[in-house]
């Protein structure tokens, strides 16, 4: 039985995802509660290896999503379920919701394939909520101009991130209970407020 709490965040290339996680780990730690700050593609040395790849290499969709789903396994088994069984709340970056939203919405990769990927990586896992940063592509792509040079996922087309945030928004219909929406494209400090206060009934 695990006693920690599985969070996730979700979301289009610069959302602004991380500022946002910054300030819920803050807030976490202030209440003396143990937090393990995560990522995927990534948040284990081999996981860590497998992004470098992912996000610089040209390959096929069948080989992105195998990728995606080995920096998984290794991440579930050596850091998510060892912390979650230690009573801590992991803060992942991105999780599954991502494969479905980048590879089956914007790649149109066969969801039963990802299913399966799921099931076998994952077994019975599912994040406890999943924060889902909605923004419009075009007020995301202005923010990452600002911020740095794009890497492979984040030179894809407008319309690529339309049928992304479409997929983000269909899982977050289907598992409402699980899925905490906010509305990305408002101010810092004001997603803060909605994201701490929602924090509260998850305590
Ligand atoms: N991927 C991942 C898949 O395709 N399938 C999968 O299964 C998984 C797990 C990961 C890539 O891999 C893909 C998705 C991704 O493309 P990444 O570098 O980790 O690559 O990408 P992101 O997770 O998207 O991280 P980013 O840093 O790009 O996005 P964030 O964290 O959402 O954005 P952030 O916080 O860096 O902000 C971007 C800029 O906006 C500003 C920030 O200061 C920054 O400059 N900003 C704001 N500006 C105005 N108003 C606000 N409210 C702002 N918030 C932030």
């Amino acid at each position: 039985m695990q006693k920690g709490k599985f969070i996730t965040f979700e979301g289009i290339d610069g959302a602004g995802k991380t500022t946002q996680i910054d300030a819920l780990e803050f807030w976490l730690r202030e209440r003396g509660l143990e937090v393990v700050r995560t990522r995927e593609p990534g948040g284990t040395p081999l996981g860590e290896k497998i992004r470098a790849m992912l996000l610089a290499d040209d390959m096929c969709v069948a080989a992105e999503t195998l990728l995606f789903f080995a920096s998984r396994a290794e991440h579930i088994e050596r850091v998510i379920v060892p912390a979650l069984e230690r009573g801590a709340w992991v803060l992942s970056d991105r999780f599954t919701d991502a494969t479905y939203a980048y590879q089956v919405g914007g790649k149109n990769f066969d969801p039963a394939k990802v299913e399966m990927l799921e099931t076998l990586v994952q077994g019975a896992l599912q994040p406890f909520k999943t924060v889902l940063f909605d923004i419009s592509p075009e007020i995301a792509a202005q923010r990452l101009a600002r911020a740095r040079a794009a890497d492979r996922f984040e030179a894809e087309s407008r319309e690529f991130f339309r049928r992304v945030r479409e997929a983000y928004l269909d899982r977050a219909q289907r598992s409402a209970e699980r899925f905490f929406i906010v509305d990305a494209s408002r101010e810092p400090h004001s997603i803060t407020e909605a994201l701490l206060t929602e924090a509260q009934s998850w305590i």
